[in-house]
């Protein structure tokens, strides 16, 4: 069990289980359509694993079949399928040609083959299967993956090894690893993937790199997911020496419809365009004194002929701008809402910053009424103690999703900002920057792909809660047994908020190490711009600690509803969780709890180090009911993460005592050494950062 087959792993079940399954799964009725013959051998890999017994294809019902149903198979006994949309199914147990059975619909075949997965997730997570009638649609019409993927075969911010595109030998050899990671994200209904990363080479756009995306696409197709590719702005210039790549010069827009015509040769379902642009030192629109709407429009305008979209980044801060980097990209986009074509999606971090362990949901949620605005989540833990850490996301995906922006009063969450419920937008989406590698176990670490787990899960539902979504990923991942099930989820569902609390309490943000983001250093202070500084984050002297963003300070508060901004001014109705990151507060502000903030601070970090220990302490009586392999995987990265909180506990506090003057409260112990020894430490070949 090295972790390769995922949430997918199909294990043995017990005698009852067997039956359970086998009565419901006794032959297999589906058409020869490429979508639904995957299905078809999804469902007899599935019930074979599980049960041992392999259900035939058979061209007539029989009685315990499941008929596979799409548009194209619908007769009067079949399951209505409309409101299902293009990926939506419907299961139900009933009675065909006087037999019962299990009919798996949708109104496309995608849908069907979402339903197959959705059956066998029941299957494998012990539901009942012999009464079912369950419709899902997902609200969320692009459910993307982002992969910061190099054409070198490095990853940035990846932390399970090299890129899984081998760009060199495609588009000729395209090996299995491939097809299982399409069969994982159709799993969960990903229906579309990004494949190089957002700071992007023109290369890819080259006729030599569009055959090799070509023959992914082609891969992807049958399973539901469409290829998207990233783009440098600067593309024209580089590949085909134009002089400039003004947006509103005409001979730029031609090299760009002419390249759209070209991938759409040989990609006919090619997606469209994400584009990072005057962001961290990529070129853009702004080089030419246009806006990022003038941009992205450009860019609309050559894939709409074709079906095609742009998704533009709003993850912009400049050097130049000595306003708080929290309120820069709603400075820049605020003002263009209603100024982008209509198929333009503007996508969105969760947060302000950076993907911190912690991020009150980003300001332009719910402030930009007539843009369709998707989020971006990320699944890679650049801040969250990357691979050997065990810090689930779902409960931060969760908490962003139904943060109440109240933009239009009340329940205006950011799930429906981002479904286009609150503001009628029929363009969606959801991107997660994907934690996907050539390591065996794909994702770094055996907890890690719940993360990607989570985030498709999510992605299709955002009602889900990351409870559910871990119950079922334990589920499948090591086994049904509730004796399993039970610890796994609880040690994940405390988990990141333990790292919230080893690293960056009470609101806290960016203190990790320079470039790495790995360790902490909430000292450093010289860095070029500003804002690469954790001292511009926290602000800690020997009165206070904290950046104040009220309407006295820098009036990020301002940028969120009147009516949420009026709470987020004072710290008393600021969430306490965000405290740090709204006011700059002294250490003798009394926490609810009636602690200073400064024993307060404290008791956070010493808290996050005991609850990696508890986590350690369940894990290990676990042993008995999982397998060698994985266990001792985790169980190594449980000490490392002890040792590591431990670690970013001891530095923070010896920086921020240095900096208060302050005791610590009793019962806290000092730091294992002087503030000096963290300072020296130095990870120069830390991986996953651009070098
Ligand atoms: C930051 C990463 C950087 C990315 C950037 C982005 O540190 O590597 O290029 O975001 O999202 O989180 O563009």
């Amino acid at each position: 069990e090295d972790g390769y087959d995922l949430w997918l792993r199909n294990a043995p079940v017990d005698a009852a289980g067997a039956q359970r399954i086998g009565a419901s799964a006794q032959s297999i009725v589906g058409a020869d359509t490429p979508t639904l013959m995957i299905a078809r051998r999804e469902l007899q890999r599935g019930i074979a694993g599980l049960t041992g017994v392999t259900a035939p294809l058979t061209a007539t019902v029989q009685q315990g079949a499941i008929l596979l149903q799409s548009a194209a198979q619908q007769d009067e006994a079949s399951v209505p399928t409309d409101g299902l949309g293009p990926d939506g199914y419907a299961i139900r147990t009933m009675t065909v040609a006087g037999k019962p059975v299990t009919v798996i619909a949708g109104a496309t075949d995608a849908g069907v083959l979402h339903g197959a997965y959705a059956w066998l997730r029941l299957a494998r997570t012990g539901a009942a299967l012999d009464r079912i009638d369950m419709r899902s649609a997902p609200r969320i019409g692009l459910r993307l993956l982002n992969h910061w993927d190099n054409l070198d075969g490095t990853v940035e911010r990846g932390y399970a090894g090299q890129s899984i595109w081998d760009w060199w030998r495609l588009p000729d050899y395209k090996g299995p690893r491939y097809t299982d990671y399409a069969r994982a994200n159709a799993s969960l209904g990903i229906n579309g993937t990004v494949l190089n990363n957002v700071n992007a080479k023109s290369d890819s756009l080259t006729a030599a790199y569009i055959a090799k995306a070509a023959a992914l696409a082609d891969l992807f197709r049958p399973y539901g997911i469409k290829v998207y590719l990233s783009v440098k702005w600067t593309a024209p210039m580089e590949l085909d020496g134009l002089k400039s790549a003004d947006p509103l010069d005409p001979a730029v827009a031609a090299w760009w419809k002419a390249k759209a015509d070209q991938i759409y040769k040989a990609i006919p379902d090619f997606g469209g365009f994400l584009v990072k642009a005057n962001s961290e030192g990529q070129p853009g629109p702004q080089d030419y004194k246009r806006t990022h709407a003038d941009g992205a429009n450009m860019l609309a305008a050559a894939v709409k002929p074709h079906g095609g979209i742009v998704m533009w980044r709003a993850f912009v801060y400049a050097h130049d701008n000595p306003d708080d980097r929290a309120k820069q990209a709603y400075s820049d986009f605020k003002p263009l809402d209603g100024q982008f074509a209509d198929n333009v999606i503007v996508q969105v971090k969760n947060g302000a910053i950076d993907f911190q362990p912690r991020e009150p949901f980003h300001p332009l949620f719910g402030a930009m009424p007539k843009t369709p605005l998707m989020m971006e989540f990320q699944i890679t833990k650049e801040y969250l103690g990357q691979s050997t850490h065990l810090t689930y996301l779902g409960t931060l995906f969760e908490e962003t999703l139904k943060s109440d922006t109240l933009a239009k009063g009340k329940g205006s969450t950011v799930a429906k900002v981002i479904d286009g419920s609150l503001e009628g937008h029929k363009l969606t989406g959801i991107a997660g920057v994907a934690n996907i590698g050539v390591d065996r176990d794909w994702s770094g670490s055996i907890f890690n792909q719940a993360d990607w787990y989570a985030f498709g899960r999510m992605a299709w539902d955002t009602d889900l809660t990351a409870e559910a979504v871990a119950r079922e990923w334990a589920a499948q991942t090591f086994s049904p047994d509730p004796n399993v099930v039970a610890p796994i989820v609880a040690m994940m569902m405390r988990s990141r908020e333990a790292a919230v609390d080893y690293m960056t309490p009470l609101g806290l943000a960016h203190i990790m190490g320079t470039g790495h983001h790995y360790g902490p250093a909430p000292w450093v202070s010289e860095l070029a711009r500003p804002e690469w500084n954790p001292v511009y984050y926290h602000k800690a002297d020997r009165q206070g600690i904290g950046f104040d963003r009220t309407r006295t300070g820098s009036n990020a508060t301002g940028q969120y509803a009147p009516a949420l901004a009026k709470l987020l001014d004072n710290p008393r109705t600021t969430p306490e969780r965000d405290l740090l990151w709204f006011h700059h507060l002294p250490w003798d502000y009394r926490l609810q709890s009636g602690e200073t903030l400064w024993d307060g601070l404290i008791h956070h970090y010493d808290r996050g180090v005991e609850t990696v220990a508890a986590m350690q302490r369940d894990w290990a009586k676990l042993k008995p009911q999982v397998d060698a392999e994985r266990f001792a995987q985790v169980e190594t990265f449980l000490a490392i993460q002890h040792r590591e909180a431990q670690w970013w506990r001891d530095a923070c506090i010896a920086y921020f005592q240095s900096v208060s003057g302050r005791p610590l409260p009793a019962g806290s112990a000092a730091p294992a050494h002087p503030l000096d020894w963290y300072k020296a430490l130095s990870f120069p070949y830390a991986p996953g950062h651009p070098k």
